[in-house]
């Protein structure tokens, strides 16, 4: 167990108790080697094996609780932290949760473009995010009618005109017969940390934390790839190879053939293997990697 300096108190994380994010930040903070007991039952969860306990909230709440140095770290969609405005340092990140703030309006109807927002009636849950970007836009007479859920409904329940609501596939615009007409906000997950003054032992801790994130980040971006090759054929592959460093290239049992290990970005993977086929390469194998420390 790493304490921290301060008297053994452990660096506090806000994240959702329970909702979109909660499933995949502690699958995050798992895949960083941490460990915990029946996360769904408690408010308050100390980590067995890190100085870590986790404050389960509402994502509403995980900003100003940031803020204001209840916690120390947060967990949250950058949407939230946007539209609470609360005054807090983004440390990464975290590559889930990915979605778009939207302005939608019904199919076929008046409104098509931004400047025919003019005059209308908006629901929403992101009452700030959402005028400000009228006004920033040219749209200077609109009334905001804020609501936490349901959303999408109100235009046919003649409560608005139109909405800005959250996007991912879009699917629930359609169903509800609203086209998007403006994406007004990128957002996804992030790492928050409170812009309060934290001791060298918990400064310590975040340090640890992070590297031990940015490693599994970056080990869920690479594959470990391994292949046998006729020796010929080894100055091709390693120039077709966008290796992190430099391939191992290994001796075989039939001295006209090498085997050749090495690391490789996923994006790059489909392009690779078969630009590795083309080069000679046979028997290539991929395997995920736990964690990565370049
Ligand atoms: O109870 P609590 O306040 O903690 O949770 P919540 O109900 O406010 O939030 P929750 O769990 O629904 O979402 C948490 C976070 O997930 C959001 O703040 C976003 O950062 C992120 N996220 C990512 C989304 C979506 N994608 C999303 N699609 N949040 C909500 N939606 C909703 C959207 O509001 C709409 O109703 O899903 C619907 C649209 O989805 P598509 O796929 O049909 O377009
Ligand atoms: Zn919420």
């Amino acid at each position: 167990m790493e304490r921290t300096a301060d008297n053994g108190t452990s660096l506090r994380i806000a994240i959702q108790k329970s909702g979109r994010l909660t499933d995949k930040t502690i699958k995050l903070l798992e895949g960083i080697g941490l460990r915990f007991d029946n996360y769904k039952r408690s408010l308050m969860l100390q980590c067995r094996n890190f100085d870590v306990e986790l404050l389960l909230i509402r994502d509403d709440d995980i900003p100003e609780y940031v803020q204001d140095g209840v916690c120390d770290l947060g967990v949250v969609g950058a949407n939230v932290t946007a539209e609470t405005r609360a005054e807090v340092t983004v440390l990464r990140g975290l590559d889930f949760g990915h979605c778009r703030l939207s302005l939608a309006a019904p199919k076929n109807g008046s409104i098509q473009q931004v400047k025919d927002f003019q005059g209308t009636t908006i629901a929403t849950s992101y009452p700030y995010l959402t005028s400000n970007y009228l006004e920033n836009n040219g749209v200077d007479q609109f009334n905001i009618v804020t609501i936490s859920g349901a959303v999408e409904i109100a235009p046919r329940l003649e409560v608005a005109d139109a909405i800005c609501d959250l996007v991912s596939s879009g699917n629930t615009l359609r169903a509800n017969g609203l086209d998007e007409v403006e994406a007004i906000f990128e957002s996804q997950t992030e790492l928050i940390q409170t812009n309060r003054e934290l001791s060298v032992g918990k400064q310590n801790l975040i340090d640890k934390f992070l590297l031990r994130i940015e490693s599994h980040q970056q080990a869920e971006r690479s594959r470990y790839i391994m292949m046998n090759a006729p020796v010929d054929a080894v100055p091709k592959i390693k120039e077709i190879i966008p290796s992190l460093k430099s391939p191992t290239v290994m001796p075989l049992a039939d001295e006209k053939m090498a085997a050749i290990h090495t690391v490789i970005p996923i994006e790059q993977f489909w392009v690779v293997m078969e630009q590795l086929k083309a080069a000679g390469a046979s028997g290539i194998v991929i395997l995920p990697i736990e964690s990565m420390i370049l």
